[in-house]
């Protein structure tokens, strides 16, 4: 019995140890560049985390049972009848709930925080979708108006989003966030850049034809870049 724990506990660590090396030796992700995404990565390995855990632990008991319970072929006997264990289905039920209410805690909190607006008043981009393409407007410069994204690193950007024709969604793989832009309605999310870079815009809704095609480009660069890029022209 004692033997048996021990087999059943260093089989469940081995398939933790593998599945543990797969999730972080693999770029499962992009790479993130924004506070909001950094924060849905945590909960992405939060879920990870329990996910190899609770896969771990089945495999491992299904494993072990095949491997020490298995019968010879010629066996056609029935099996000894099971009775249900109270504390054992207790046991497997409130883990279970536990943890998925976990998840739906942490998941609750990183939503709040993405949506939510710093002390300083962030700056503030109107993004236009038109079949196939992206406008930007800055309207704390004058409506400076770019099919380029440019943001300043480290500043939280405001994104009001519309679209003059149909649905598109604006997407930034490095920054996490995406939001639909949907005719006659304005949504927003919010980015804080914190990498300098290329990056690029694309539309992450089938819009028509040319949707494949709907990419601009952004940016991100320093605060005294951005200044000089957004008087600039
Ligand atoms: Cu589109």
């Amino acid at each position: 019995m004692r033997r048996g724990i021990v087999q059943l506990v260093a089989l469940g660590v081995v398939i933790a140890v593998l599945l543990t090396l797969v999730a972080l030796l693999f770029k499962w992700l992009p790479s993130s560049a924004s506070v909001e995404f950094n924060r849905i990565q945590d909960v992405y390995w939060f879920a990870t985390a329990i996910a190899i855990g609770i896969f771990s632990l089945v495999s491992a008991v299904v494993i072990f049972s095949v491997w020490k319970w298995r019968v010879p072929l010629d066996d056609d006997a029935d099996g000894p009848p099971i009775h249900g264990h109270t504390g054992l289905e207790i046991v497997w039920t409130a883990v279970p709930a536990v943890l998925v209410i976990a998840i739906g805690i942490v998941s609750a909190v990183v939503l709040a925080k993405n949506g939510e607006a710093g002390s300083t008043p962030p700056l503030q981009v109107n993004v236009i979708g038109q079949q196939f393409t992206w406008k930007f407007v800055y309207p704390g410069y004058g409506n400076k108006t770019s099919g380029e994204l440019v943001l300043p690193i480290h500043r939280q950007t405001k994104f009001t989003m519309t679209s003059v024709d149909v649905i598109h969604s604006f997407w930034v793989p490095n920054f996490g966030q995406k939001m639909d832009a949907v005719p006659g309605i304005k949504t927003t999310i919010y980015v804080t850049p914190t990498r300098l870079g290329n990056y690029q815009v694309v539309c992450a809704e089938l819009c028509g034809l040319g949707h494949a095609t709907m990419r601009a480009k952004a940016r991100v660069v320093t605060q005294g870049q951005f200044v000089s890029w957004v008087k600039g022209k």
